[in-house]
């Protein structure tokens, strides 16, 4: 997440009531509601990666947004999206000084109505640049990537979680050394330039590094960009993640040191994601092994596949995705939706027991209901907490928080937020009588949320 010079801003509250109206949606699509800290099996990637503070998402061609089959299983199962072409520089520059966000902004409503976050993808690349860029050098090329990266960011602004500030720009092979391109050429600095600009037109969102073959922990390139996360942690270079590509398909496999990568990045004090998963004919081990280690880190924020079936792929002879041509679930979802449903949330810090029931209800007279709350599981920076109202079936809840304490994920309701963020009024939204809020403690390990009012209808 941010470093302390970003305000937790509204924005980013609201897309956090977003990732959890999509669990709420695809719990209801799926009939179930679950409660937090219990064993559960969401029927969903999304529902179930929600539930353990993760995001399981997918690449999107917007040309097939208008394919049912697609987007049904896109509605279904995915809550974050990334733009496989859609938002790269030529397709939102094609002539400088021409912007078209027409496609990505088609996909941005798309997610926005779904309850979907989306990741922008890429802000600064070597590959898929105009000609008008390919054939520019020096300043008068670091003038114009600068100019894109903050014209684009400003554009989205509050509606990307994630960018992907800058995309592959390290060689591959044992030489740990940059790629050589024309933004390359421009001067070492274009990366750090790219994400303080960045920074500066969408302050509230998270800035990542990414990269394939960065999985092996051994790896040249791997140690490079490790090395590199590393210098701009420690000279203040604006950088809140790490999305590891995680292509597993034209020669290059899961390693058995990939929880060590992950854990290693995320021990520099960035967040890490997965995000362009595919494995070659999707095997269930491999596929399990990716969801496991994600689970594993606290820091590994969600995953996202390259796509939605084989036939979607850029690898389409590959098979390497969870879906069939014909949208049929594989073994290999199943292996990923099992592996999800048996996690647990991270290990952020040793459970502790959950502090005594009490009586934190507080029906206001006349309210028509009562609201009763449940602790849930702690875990060393945040815990969850459940509520169950009775005597109505329709209801809206206030819930204070005592800040710095704030409220990072709920679900079963539809979550509305005062202007300081610290009361919450959840609504029924026809998902049961039970919500749950996870709340982040941020230093104040001891408050408990308050319900303040409990009214019918
Ligand atoms: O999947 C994308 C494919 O449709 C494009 O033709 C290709 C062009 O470069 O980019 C593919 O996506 C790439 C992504 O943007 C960056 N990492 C590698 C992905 C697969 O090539």
């Amino acid at each position: 997440m941010a470093n302390s010079s970003r305000a937790p801003g509204r924005s980013r509250r609201l897309r956090a009531a977003l990732v959890v109206s999509a669990a709420v949606g695809l719990l209801a699509t799926a009939g179930a509601v679950v409660l937090p800290g219990s064993a559960s099996a969401a029927s969903t990637l999304g529902a179930s990666a929600a539930e353990r503070g993760r995001y399981f998402g997918t690449a999107v061609a917007v040309s097939r947004l208008n394919d049912s089959a697609y987007t049904t299983i896109l509605n279904r199962e995915f809550n974050q999206v990334t733009a496989e072409n859609e938002m790269k520089i030529d397709a939102l520059q094609p002539n400088q000084g021409q912007f078209n966000y027409g496609n990505a902004d088609r996909l941005v409503q798309h997610a926005r109505s779904q309850n979907m976050l989306v990741r922008g993808h890429t802000l600064a690349w070597h590959s898929q640049q105009p000609g008008w860029m390919q054939n520019m050098s020096g300043t008068t090329l670091r003038n114009a990537m600068l100019n894109h990266v903050t014209q684009v960011a400003t554009h989205f602004r509050g509606q990307i979680e994630w960018w992907d500030v800058v995309n592959e720009a390290f060689a591959d092979g044992g030489s740990g050394a940059r790629r050589d391109s024309n933004l390359q050429r421009t001067g070492n600095d274009w990366i750090e330039a790219a994400f303080r600009a960045a920074r500066q037109a969408d302050p509230n969102a998270d800035l990542c590094y990414n990269d394939y073959n960065i999985d092996n922990w051994n790896d040249a390139k791997t140690q490079a960009v490790y090395r590199m996360v590393q210098d701009f942690k420690s000279r203040g270079v604006p950088i809140d993640c790490v999305g590891l590509q995680s292509h597993f398909t034209g020669g290059s496999n899961y390693p058995s040191n990939y929880r060590t990568t992950l854990s290693s990045f995320a021990a520099l004090g960035v967040d890490v994601h997965i995000t362009e998963l595919d494995i070659r004919n999707a095997p269930t081990d491999a596929y399990r092994n990716v969801v496991n280690d994600c689970l594993a880190v606290a820091r590994c924020k969600g995953i996202t596949v390259w796509g939605i079936r084989d036939s979607d792929s850029w690898r389409s002879s590959e098979n390497p995705l969870l879906f069939n041509g014909s949208g049929q679930k594989k073994p290999a979802y199943d292996a990923v939706l099992t592996a999800l449903n048996n996690g647990t949330p991270p290990p952020t810090g040793n459970p502790t027991t959950p502090p005594p029931t009490g009586n934190p209800t507080t029906p206001p007279p006349g309210g028509g209901c009562t609201a009763t709350v449940t602790p849930g599981q702690v875990w060393g920076d945040r815990y969850n907490t459940s509520v169950t109202v009775s005597g109505a079936s329709t209801w809206s809840v206030v819930v204070a928080i005592t800040p710095p304490q704030r409220i990072s994920t709920t679900w079963s309701g539809s979550p509305t937020w005062d202007s300081s963020g610290n009361v919450m009024t959840m609504r029924s939204n026809g998902s049961g009588n039970t919500f749950g809020f996870t709340t982040m403690m941020n230093g104040n390990s001891s408050a408990r949320p308050q319900i303040r009012s409990c009214t019918a209808g």
